[in-house]
């Protein structure tokens, strides 16, 4: 089943409004990866929704070329980035870098956008600051409140920024992994804004677009996702709205990260040698059509090859299950149709996933003590962003013979 009359085709870009867009990768229709079922659900028919990916040729934007309505995605979430010690890791590092970058003190105010279950504002409150996160997603915004983090369950819009401001302007805004969820960009942006103390600067991370390209990351683009970034986009939107990215730095979560920092324009504040040179690296590598079909071409190669691999394990009798039952790896599921004949089932640390079924392809979700009961040969490692986290997680599963499999960004077998 289609469900046609929610999507909506992109035709102009979200952030130039330019109609060049050049769709490079479809990976036909698919439910929306975070749609887990339950049991009962499984007879009924599930919603499939387009899912492919274009760049705009004019600001070099790479965007969905159709939209799901947010509703659909985003009012009961269950991405909990505090179930990973490489996130945890990664935030408590963010958050003492920029408290030391900036000077930032107990009188001070860090909104997040895109809060999530608090977890990164806990780091900044535990050294005194003063915090409110942003985020829709009430049940998420229940636990950050849970841990003492002050939370609005709303989408943040420059309507709420001007609120927010009347009360307290912050000097840091954060948005990690929230930009490509984005529908209105230049709304956030006038947001942040007005919303920023006079000195205060905004920090944005997101996924990279040169590393999605380079390393196959195929199963990061889904209907959450609506633009996968570059710097040049950002810096053109973030210029429209007064504002100047003044330094950027390389992060290697999420498959390789970018994380901007930006503030007011004119306040002596001008763009540093990283961001000249990588705004330059971008103009020879990422605009042109060359980079997004070959991207596609590898792409497709590889499905087809773990749809290979997977076919031969089974017809030596081995046993296959997938690890991560994460966004990314319904995505590579449904694309490459990859059922429980050939991956008998996923196993998941988060209990929101457990006992569920994954969207379109119906495999069970199970704790991951299930490895050790069971003792499958292979396991399909779906959060391969988790890789070394898990493998020495599963350092038993291993010494036993159990072997990992992954598809991005190429098809290999870790021994
Ligand atoms: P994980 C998310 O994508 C969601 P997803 C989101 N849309 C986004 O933008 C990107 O990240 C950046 C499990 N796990 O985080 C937990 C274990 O079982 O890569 C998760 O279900 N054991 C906001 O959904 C999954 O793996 C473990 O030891 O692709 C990882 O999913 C660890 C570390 C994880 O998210
Ligand atoms: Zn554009």
């Amino acid at each position: 089943m289609t469900a046609d009359r929610a999507v909506q085709r992109v035709t102009r870009c979200r952030l130039c409004g330019g109609a060049d867009l050049h769709p490079f990768l479809d990976l036909g229709a698919m439910p929306i990866p975070n749609g887990f079922l339950e049991k009962k659900d499984l007879g009924a028919p599930e919603p499939r929704y387009p899912l492919g990916v274009a760049v705009c040729e004019t600001c070099w934007l790479a965007q969905l070329t159709h939209v799901v309505p947010a509703e659909l995605m985003f009012s009961n979430y269950l991405y909990v980035p505090s179930t990973s010690t490489t996130m945890l890791d990664h935030f408590g590092r963010l958050a003492r870098d920029l408290i030391t970058r900036y000077r930032l003190g107990s009188d001070d105010l860090v909104l997040d956008i895109g809060s999530n279950d608090g977890t990164l504002l806990t780091f900044f409150r535990r050294q005194g600051l003063q915090v409110l996160g942003v985020d829709p997603a009430s049940n998420l915004a229940r636990l950050a409140r849970m841990q003492g983090v002050n939370t609005l369950d709303v989408l943040f819009s420059s309507a709420l920024a001007a609120e927010i401001a009347r009360n307290a302007r912050p000097r840091l805004v954060v948005a990690t992994n929230v930009m490509a969820h984005v529908s209105d960009l230049h709304d956030l942006c006038e947001g942040v804004r007005t919303l920023l103390a006079d000195d205060g600067v905004l920090v944005v991370e997101f996924p990279y677009l040169a590393d999605l390209l380079r390393r196959n990351e195929f199963d990061t683009i889904y209907h959450e996702h609506l633009s996968y970034f570059s710097l040049q986009p950002l810096v053109r939107l973030f210029s429209q709205h007064g504002m100047v990215v003044f330094d950027v730095e390389d992060l290697p979560v999420h498959g390789g990260s970018l994380r901007i920092h930006a503030g007011r324009a004119g306040r002596g504040r001008t763009a540093s040698a990283r961001v000249a040179a990588l705004l330059e690296e971008e103009a020879r590598t990422l605009q042109g059509r060359a980079a997004y079909d070959e991207f596609a071409g590898r792409v497709h190669t590889n499905m087809a090859r773990l749809v290979e691999l997977l076919e031969s394990l089974k017809a030596d009798g081995r046993r296959v299950v997938g690890y991560g039952a994460s966004a990314k790896g319904n995505v590579l599921l449904n694309s490459c149709r990859v059922d429980t004949r050939l991956v008998e089932y996923v196993v998941d640390s988060i209990p929101y996933k457990q006992w569920r079924f994954t969207p379109g392809m119906h495999l069970p979700v199970y704790p991951e003590q299930k490895l050790d009961e069971d003792r499958p040969d292979y396991v399909l490692l779906f959060a391969w962003n988790f890789l070394e986290e898990i493998m020495a997680k599963q350092a038993a599963f291993r010494a036993r013979g159990g072997r990992f499999i992954l598809a991005v960004p190429d098809v290999r077998v870790v021994p």
